[in-house]
């Protein structure tokens, strides 16, 4: 039986998570690991036009249970369509924000109801989650600066520093709840230091999933 890796990367916007996403391409690419990368809200060309349509700037208000709705619906197609079908043949898949960015953004940003979430969250996802999540924090006002060098801002970034203040405290309250998924790293250090912190993180995880691994052949409840 394979089953690639399924690791996600969250934090607020300019946190770093595409600087070290290049990173573990890397160390995986060194290490001869098949994966791939991928990012939501998007991911399927289907998915990828949702994105399109939540990131837009727009005249209209849209309205945040539309958000919430649209943020899962991209979700359940790059799920069953990419991210499901990559892990069973065992490529480990790489995501640029996943679920937790709804809780962060929806819930703590948009403040929508968090039972509302958990049974939006089941529908889409019945459960599944990733294997790792790290969660790059940093504060808000350093992100900002560092994502306003892109240029143009999306509909997202529009958003003031007390939206994405509260999406900051959701994210590390869902990380300190369950420790063993999560992994918080200071994203305010040097690119390099946090990358290390990647890294390291990442290759704890390689080495647990191994180690399960051997421990189920042993058993023999696995068949390779
Ligand atoms: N969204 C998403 C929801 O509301 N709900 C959901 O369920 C989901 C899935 C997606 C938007 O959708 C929202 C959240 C988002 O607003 P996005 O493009 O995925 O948008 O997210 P962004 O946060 O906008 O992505 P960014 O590209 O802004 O941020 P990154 O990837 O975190 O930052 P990165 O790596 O591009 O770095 C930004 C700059 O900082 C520098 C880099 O060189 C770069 O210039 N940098 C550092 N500088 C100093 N020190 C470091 N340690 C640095 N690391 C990077």
């Amino acid at each position: 039986m394979k089953h690639g890796l399924f690791i996600t990367i969250e934090g607020v916007e300019g946190a770093g998570k595409s600087t070290v996403i290049a990173a573990i391409t890397e160390l995986l690419t060194d290490l001869g690991l098949q994966h791939i990368t991928t990012r939501e809200p998007g991911g399927t060309p289907f998915s990828e036009e949702i994105r399109a349509i939540l990131l837009n700037n727009r005249d209209e208000t849209v309205e945040p249970l539309t958000e919430l709705l649209l943020m899962n619906a991209a979700r359940v197609q790059h799920v069953k369509q990419l991210i499901k079908p990559s892990l069973h043949n065992g490529i480990h898949v790489i995501c640029d924000r996943f679920n937790d960015s709804t809780f962060a953004y929806q819930g703590g940003g948009r403040e929508l109801d968090m039972h509302l979430l958990e049974t939006l969250d089941q529908l889409t996802l019945e459960g599944f989650k990733p294997d790792l999540t790290l969660l790059l924090d940093l504060d808000v006002n350093i992100g900002l600066q560092r994502a306003a060098k892109r240029g143009e801002k999306d509909r997202f970034e529009q958003e003031k520093y007390d939206f994405f203040n509260k999406v900051r405290q959701c994210f590390l309250q869902r990380a300190q709840a369950v420790p063993e998924r999560y992994q918080i790293i200071d994203a305010s250090q040097s690119e390099n230091q946090v990358k290390q912190a990647v890294i390291h993180a990442v290759r704890e995880c390689l080495a647990k999933k191994r180690s399960m691994q051997v421990i189920a052949i042993e058993r023999g409840n696995v068949h390779e």
